[in-house]
């Protein structure tokens, strides 16, 4: 007979004891077959049910089914080239500065593309922190939505420029989870006018949003959409590692 073995985690709680198993399964009977301690492994989604055993388990394979549907429901990520302004996505994100006023490079060609009803909401807006992000409707883009970051200014790494890159892409995930959107396109934020090395630009976006879609399930799609082939190449290099 064919069999797999996955951890499991029980823990103790007032209602008795948890069991947790990764997420993409669920079981089919309770009947533990086995027991081993081992250190829970990093990057698993896991579900909880209540059992009477207070140890890590094996499990054999026909005790669990695959939840394929479950699994379907998670979070994608891609990667893309191309114009942002393009994307047929519930939002896309803006690589802005803080006044919101428009600029250059992406945020120019998204108010370009948008028109100019951006703008005014734009005003609207009292501007916008670096690292902090706000939502405005799409107008003339295929996109519903705007969200629009400010990524920190590259001064040489010493200005905590990585956690305000961080929270660029953070918090423009909280503001769309909060606002209902399930997919979302970011562009390669302060890679431009702003000067962030590219490599650790990119690490940094591709390690929050990784680490967001662990804790929160809610977005379907994350597309990161590259302008350049360069780009492109080192997203796709740093997302096979
Ligand atoms: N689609 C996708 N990516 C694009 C597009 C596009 N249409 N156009 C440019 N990029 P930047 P920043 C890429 O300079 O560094 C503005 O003036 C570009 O190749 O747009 O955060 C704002 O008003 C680069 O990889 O944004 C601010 O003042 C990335 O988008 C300032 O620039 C970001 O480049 C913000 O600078």
């Amino acid at each position: 007979m064919e069999c797999k073995t996955f951890q499991v985690l029980l823990k103790s709680n007032p209602e008795g004891l948890i069991l947790q198993v990764p997420k993409k399964f669920q079981l089919s009977n309770s009947k533990l077959v086995s027991f081993r301690p081992e250190s829970r492994r990093r990057g698993t989604k896991w579900s909880n049910l209540i059992l009477n055993k207070s140890v890590w388990c094996e499990i054999f394979f026909p005790l669990l089914m695959d939840r394929d549907d479950k699994e379907k429901q998670m979070t994608k990520i891609t990667i893309k080239k191309g114009d942002i302004t393009e994307e047929n996505v519930d939002t896309i994100v803006n690589a802005a500065n803080e006044s919101l006023f428009g600029g250059g490079g992406v945020d120019g060609a998204i108010h370009k593309a948008a028109g100019v009803k951006l703008l005014e909401e734009c005003r609207t807006l009292n501007g916008c922190k670096t690292g902090k992000a706000k939502l405005t409707k799409g107008y003339n883009l295929k996109a519903k939505y705007v969200i629009h970051t400010v990524g920190p200014v590259w001064n040489g790494g010493n200005k905590d420029e990585s956690l305000a890159l961080k929270n660029s892409y953070l918090n423009s995930l909280i503001l769309a989870v909060k606002n209902g959107i399930k997919t979302i396109a970011f562009p390669a934020i302060s890679t431009g006018v702003y000067g962030y090395p590219k490599e650790a630009a990119a690490k940094i976006a591709i390690k929050t949003v990784s680490d967001f879609i662990r804790e929160d399930e809610s977005i379907d799609e994350i597309v990161f959409v590259l302008f350049s082939e360069n780009d492109f190449d080192l997203y796709k290099k740093l997302m096979s590692e």
